[in-house]
């Protein structure tokens, strides 16, 4: 049976990745749409970039929307030192040719919500949670009507990428973060202490351009760009495929593993804003919020992966 999602992005190769593993998944997912967010670079990048990933996928039907350029009270923060200029540096890929939907990426996830069956949309968001808030705060009718959110963000044992104490996603927008923690919709999160065992090793990234495709080659030369920030940084074998945990999820579960926990986000730490506090150890008494994952099969993700970017 098909399961109907929005991804909700700021590509990103990693996002870029996430996209296709989505769309070469037609079978099992049904993207109704794409709707961007400022984050990796700034709006008027990720939209431009999740239209190329949609003709590199083959499949300019797709509407791409453009939704928020800012967080909600905060200003930008981008990651240019990790994706490039562009968001998707790597790879030479053609501007896309096919449009920009007239809608706000907020109104397409409002009105998307609305008409669709109640619990029949899973929403998926790769980047800052700026968009998705927005509409619930705009719409609160459409919270109970979500299926589920699965979403790439946060770190626990991990700790942060983009500060100290946290993660680049929550970080950008701990606002949005808060609302959609404590929207009571059935999460489940992919912190870096799971994206971080998803490594791209030289083996993995020569199965992706021994596809001999052009997406697996493109997906390898994404991969050996910003590779280099995080062997630089970790010193590990490799670069994390941090959003496409979520679309793998939604393929296949038994990949992954976590707790159903307590999180909650901060926002007004001195040296911890945008940290996800999750009681993974059960001291507070807090109700559960989130599927809090941790661990992964690396090589069934890897294998899965390579299988259905080969299909595009
Ligand atoms: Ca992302």
């Amino acid at each position: 049976m098909q399961r109907k999602i929005i991804i909700d992005t700021d590509p990103g190769q990693d996002d870029a990745v996430a996209i296709l593993l989505a769309l070469a998944s037609p079978d099992e997912l049904d993207v109704l749409g794409i709707t961007a967010v400022a984050g990796n670079v700034p709006l008027a990048l990720t939209q431009k970039n999740a239209r190329i990933v949609c003709e590199l996928a083959g499949r300019p039907d797709v509407p791409v929307f453009a939704g928020c350029d800012r967080p909600l009270k905060r200003a930008l923060v981008t990651a240019e030192h990790v994706h490039g200029k562009t968001g998707l540096d790597g790879p030479v890929l053609p501007d896309p040719l096919m449009p920009l939907q007239d809608a706000h990426a907020v109104e397409f996830i409002i009105q998307t919500l609305r008409r669709e069956p109640a619990e029949s949309v899973t929403l998926c968001p790769l980047g800052p949670l700026t968009n998705i808030a927005t509409a619930m705060q705009a719409a609160p009718e459409i919270v109970p009507r979500i299926a589920q959110i699965v979403l790439m963000g946060g770190a626990y044992f991990e700790v942060g990428n983009i500060t100290p104490a946290a993660e680049f996603n929550i970080h950008v927008d701990p606002e949005a973060a808060e609302i959609v923690f404590g929207s009571g919709v059935p999460l489940t999160v992919m912190p870096l202490d799971v994206t971080h065992k998803a490594l791209v090793t030289q083996a993995r990234n020569a199965a992706f351009r021994g596809l001999g495709t052009r997406v697996g080659v493109a997906v390898a030369e994404m991969t050996d760009f910003f590779e280099r920030f995080d062997k630089a940084k970790y010193g590990s074998d490799g670069a994390p495929l941090h959003d496409p945990c979520v679309t793998a999820f939604l393929l296949r579960p038994d990949l992954f593993s976590g707790r159903h926990v307590n999180v909650e986000i901060e926002t007004e730490g001195r040296f911890t804003a945008g940290m996800t506090v999750a009681d993974w150890w059960g001291v507070t008494g807090r109700a559960p919020n989130a599927m809090f994952m941790g661990d992964l099969d690396a090589d069934g993700f890897f294998a899965l992966l390579t299988e259905r970017l080969g299909r595009l």
